[in-house]
């Protein structure tokens, strides 16, 4: 066969180095941060594939901070994720939703803050639905010089440095960005290595999908009921009705809008007048990923990477997608809210 027709799979390392080689002063830490996380993510993945069958499943007895019973396979993702990062010096710190505050690593010079979601859906383990691992990378800000506290990480999500999600399903695919598009992979167990799949995926801008818990509707706001309705009208020219689809794991609800198009929506509601999913290791991550892809994500009026955040673990309303659904829905909104207020 003629070499030159046979298309040689490419590498998440050999991605990583060849994009690091487009900037010559590149350190090349921030690559050695991505092959730490994909390390781990290889691990985890190995677990979570067996989860049925070792006595990891179930909960281990504790509540993160939220009050969730913490499942084992949280706590193990949330040790590699953590440990490896730890082991290259190069990360001060890290923020997870497993933590209730910072986690200070070896390296307290190093540049780099992560959040995580180590285990994201993790109420879907023990019914074999798709989990995920979030990550969203910042800098460590000059002006944080002392001794590193939480409000060094609140910084909002437009200086996000690189983010990405693992998603543990039918197959595992790691998904990142580094503000240049988003790039796609696909694990090859049989050799250990995450294979490029999509170099730059851009979503559509329109999507005949909607995915939200429709179990709070009675809590919704108005312009939000609007919404759901006009999504389940009759309109072949739109689309429309569109078809609803609700994982209850962000991470595969985040995944297929990225692919196939659509809009997601956590509003605020009674049981969570501020949103259930968090800004800054949830929304803000995913909202770079989509909006890279040519999406949108708001909290229902604010671009979600623009909210400057209070806390490092507060939560927001999301509604996120393409572009042509987020600004459907955020017309409803305002047309709706406008008519409550009068
Ligand atoms: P609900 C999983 O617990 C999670 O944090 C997200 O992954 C998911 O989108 C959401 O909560 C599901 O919440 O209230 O619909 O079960």
């Amino acid at each position: 066969m003629d070499s030159s027709k046979s298309k040689r799979l490419e590498t998440l390392e050999e991605y990583i180095i060849q994009s690091q080689n487009r900037f010559p002063g590149a350190t090349g830490e921030l690559s050695q941060l991505l092959r730490d996380i994909s390390l781990a993510a290889k691990i985890i993945s190995r677990e979570v594939n067996k989860a049925g069958i070792t006595n990891i499943l179930g909960v281990d007895g504790s509540t993160n901070i939220h009050g969730e019973a913490v499942k084992k396979l949280d706590l193990f993702a949330d040790q590699q994720l953590i440990s490896a990062l730890d082991r290259s010096l190069i990360t001060c710190m890290v923020i997870s939703e497993e933590n209730d505050g910072i986690v200070k690593l070896s390296s307290q010079g190093g540049k780099y803050i992560v959040y995580l979601d180590p285990l994201d859906g993790s109420s879907n383990i023990d019914v074999n639905v798709s989990i995920g691992s979030i990550f969203s990378i910042y800098m460590r800000e000059a002006r944080f010089n002392g001794n590193l506290k939480e409000d060094d990480a609140l910084q909002p999500g437009i200086k996000q440095v690189a983010a990405g999600y693992v998603l543990y399903g039918s197959s595992t695919i790691l998904a990142y960005t580094t503000g240049l598009g988003v790039s796609v992979f696909t694990l090859d167990p049989s050799i250990g290595e995450f294979i490029l799949s999509d170099r730059s995926i851009k979503m559509p801008d329109h999507g005949a999908i909607y995915s939200i818990n429709e179990g709070s509707y009675n809590s919704w706001d108005l312009g939000l009921k609007k919404y759901i309705k006009y999504c389940q009208e009759q309109d072949p020219d739109t689309g429309r009705p569109y078809t609803a689809r609700y994982i209850g794991s962000m991470v595969a609800d985040i995944h297929r809008t990225l692919i196939k198009g659509g809009i997601f929506i956590y509003p605020h509601s009674s049981k969570y007048p501020n949103g259930k999913l968090r800004l800054m290791y949830e929304c803000n991550p995913l909202s770079f990923i989509i909006e890279q892809a040519g999406g949108k994500a708001t909290d229902g009026s604010k671009r979600i990477m623009e909210i400057e955040p209070d806390a490092i673990h507060q939560q927001t309303p999301v509604y996120i997608g393409s572009k042509d659904n987020v600004e459907k829905v955020t017309e409803f909104l305002e047309t709706y809210k406008k008519i409550e207020q009068v």
